[in-house]
């Protein structure tokens, strides 16, 4: 159910400590993290400590909430002295979603090409 920790869900273990990850930032309702498999010199993912499946139902159910994850976003970035980043909602399978816990990615640290792959 949204908002509940799911058993099977790596990011709700993440933040529940039971799998290590490198923690950056955290606030009352936010985790942010390296990704173990970076795309960028700087890759964080910023995670509401409370289980979405994706950001279009976190900002549905809990928009001051997603309001957190962006804020954070700015946070990470500023943290990392990025100029100029990109902010990424993978959202569905399709658009190449593979966990399904609301995340976004903070990307930097080198140029980037538009449209994305
Ligand atoms: P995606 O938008 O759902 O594809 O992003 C999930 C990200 O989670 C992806 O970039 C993975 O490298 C990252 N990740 C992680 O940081 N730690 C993990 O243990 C696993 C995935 I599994």
């Amino acid at each position: 159910m949204a908002g509940e920790p799911q058993d099977d869900c790596l990011f709700c273990k993440i933040v529940a400590g039971h799998v290590p990850a490198t923690i950056v930032r955290e606030t009352k309702t936010t985790v942010a993290f390296r990704d173990i498999n970076p795309q960028a010199p700087t890759h964080i993912l910023v995670i509401p400590k409370v289980h979405y499946p994706n950001a279009a139902e976190l900002a549905a159910a809990e928009p001051a909430l997603a309001a957190d994850v962006l804020t954070e976003t700015k946070a990470v970035a500023e943290e990392e002295k990025l100029e100029s980043y990109r902010v990424v909602f993978n959202t569905g399978a399709g658009a190449g979603q593979t966990v399904f816990h609301a995340h976004a990615h903070v990307l930097g640290g080198r140029g980037m090409q538009w449209p994305p792959g």
